[in-house]
C-alpha cells in the first residue's frame, strides 16, 4: 500500500497535481507547424501545466470545430479575421490584462488593429505574409507577381496553401480590387481565374509548403511567409538544445511579395468562452510573450515576431532574412471577418473549385 501512494506524492510533486486530482491540463488549439514542442515543454516544467496541442491547418476548420463543440479549448489561435468573427459571435473570452503583465512587449503597430481595436479578446502570436517562393536554380524567368507564378509555364510545379481566403484574395488582386471587398460579383469575376489557377497545381499545402520546395517536387509555390524564411535560411540553425542560427546558406530560395499587391495577417491567441481552465491559459498566453520564450518561437518559426523584447535577442540573420522582415514601406492591410453569409459563398466557391480541378 505504500508505494502507490509515494508514487502519487511524486506524480503530484512533478506534474503539480492537487492532492486529491489529476495533473492540470490545458488544450490549445492552434496552427499547425507553429509551437515548438520546446515552449510546450517549457511551460510544463514551470508550472506543472500538461499541454494537448491540437493542430489545424486553417481558420474555417478551426472554426467549425469549435461550432462543433467536442473539446473544450482553453487556449486557440485564430488568425485576426477568425478572431473577430468568434467575438461577434461572443465565443470569446475577455482577456484580463493583469494575468498578462508580458504584453508590455508587443510592438504597438501589431496592436489595436481592426479584427479586435481595444485588445480585449487577443494578443499578436506572430505576423506574416503570403508570398510567391521561387527556385533560382530552377526558375530563370524573373517573377514578380500571381500573374507570373500562374501564367501557364510553371504547370505541375506549383505548391500553394490550400486556403480559400489567401487564394481568392490574391486572385482579387489581380483584379485591383481591395482585400476585403468580398462581394458575390467579386466572387463570381475571381472564379475563372482561379479555375485556370488551380489547374496549374500539383500540391495544396497549408502544413508544410516547403516540403515540397525543399524536396524539388515543386519549384515554386505560394506559401507563408515564415515556410519561405525556413527555406531561405541555413537547414541547420537549430541543433539539439544549442540554439544556432548560421549563415544563410539557402540563397536558391528567393522570397517575392507579389506586384499585384499583398496584405499581412495577425495570427493570435484568445481563450474562448467554453475554456475549462482560464486561468491557465492567462498563464499560457503571459508564458509566450516572454522574450526568452518568444524568441524561441521565432527560432524555429521565423514569422514577423510582433514582441520588441524578443527581437531583441534575436541574431543580425535571423533579422536580416526577407521573408521574416521584409524591407517595406507600406504598412499592408489585414482580412476583416465579412459575416456568415460571405464566409458561406467563399467556401463554396473553393469546394466547387477542388472539386472540378
Ligand atoms: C503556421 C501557418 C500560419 C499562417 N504553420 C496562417 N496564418
Amino acid at each position: 500500500m505504500k508505494k502507490p501512494h509515494l508514487t502519487a506524492a511524486l506524480a503530484a510533486l512533478i506534474f503539480g497535481a492537487g492532492a486529491a486530482g489529476a495533473a492540470e491540463e490545458l488544450n490549445l488549439f492552434a496552427w499547425s507547424e507553429y509551437v515548438p514542442q520546446k515552449v510546450i515543454r517549457g511551460f510544463t516544467k514551470e508550472t506543472g501545466i500538461k499541454v494537448n496541442y491540437e493542430e489545424f491547418a486553417s481558420c474555417e476548420e478551426m472554426i467549425a470545430k469549435i461550432n462543433a463543440g467536442g473539446t473544450a479549448y482553453d487556449v486557440i489561435q485564430p488568425s485576426d479575421y477568425a478572431a473577430e468573427a468568434l467575438a461577434k459571435e461572443n465565443l470569446l473570452l475577455p482577456l484580463d490584462p493583469a494575468k498578462i503583465p508580458n504584453a508590455k512587449n508587443l510592438l504597438p503597430e501589431y496592436l489595436g488593429l481592426p479584427h479586435d481595436p481595444h485588445g480585449k479578446f487577443t494578443v499578436p502570436y506572430m505576423i506574416g505574409s503570403v508570398g510567391i517562393v521561387v527556385n533560382t536554380q530552377k526558375i530563370k524567368d524573373p517573377v514578380a507577381g500571381y500573374n507570373d507564378l500562374f501564367s501557364g509555364k510553371y504547370k505541375n510545379r506549383i505548391v500553394v496553401v490550400d486556403d480559400a481566403r489567401e487564394l481568392l484574395v490574391a486572385a482579387l488582386y489581380t483584379l485591383g480590387k481591395s482585400i476585403n471587398d468580398i462581394t458575390p460579383e467579386n466572387i463570381e469575376l475571381a472564379r475563372p481565374i482561379l479555375k485556370k489557377w488551380l489547374s496549374q497545381v500539383k500540391i495544396f499545402d497549408s502544413d508544410s509548403p516547403k516540403n515540397a520546395l525543399r524536396s524539388g517536387e515543386a519549384d515554386i509555390g505560394l506559401v507563408w511567409s515564415g515556410e519561405a524564411a525556413l527555406l531561405w535560411r541555413s537547414e541547420k540553425h537549430f541543433e539539439g538544445k544549442k540554439l544556432k542560427v548560421t549563415k544563410n546558406e539557402n540563397k536558391k530560395f528567393q522570397y517575392v511579395l507579389a506586384s499585384e499587391g499583398h496584405h499581412i495577417f495577425v495570427d493570435t491567441l484568445a481563450i474562448p468562452k467554453t475554456a475549462k481552465n482560464p486561468d491557465a491559459a492567462h498563464k499560457f498566453i503571459n508564458y509566450i510573450l516572454r522574450p526568452d520564450v518568444s524568441r524561441l518561437v521565432s527560432a524555429e518559426f521565423p514569422y514577423t515576431n510582433p514582441n520588441a523584447a524578443a527581437r531583441k535577442l534575436l541574431s543580425p540573420d535571423e533579422l536580416a532574412n526577407p521573408a521574416s522582415y521584409p524591407a517595406s514601406s507600406i504598412k499592408p492591410d489585414t482580412f476583416r471577418d465579412l459575416g456568415a453569409g460571405k464566409n458561406a459563398l467563399v467556401d463554396k466557391l473553393y469546394t466547387d473549385l477542388k472539386a472540378d480541378n
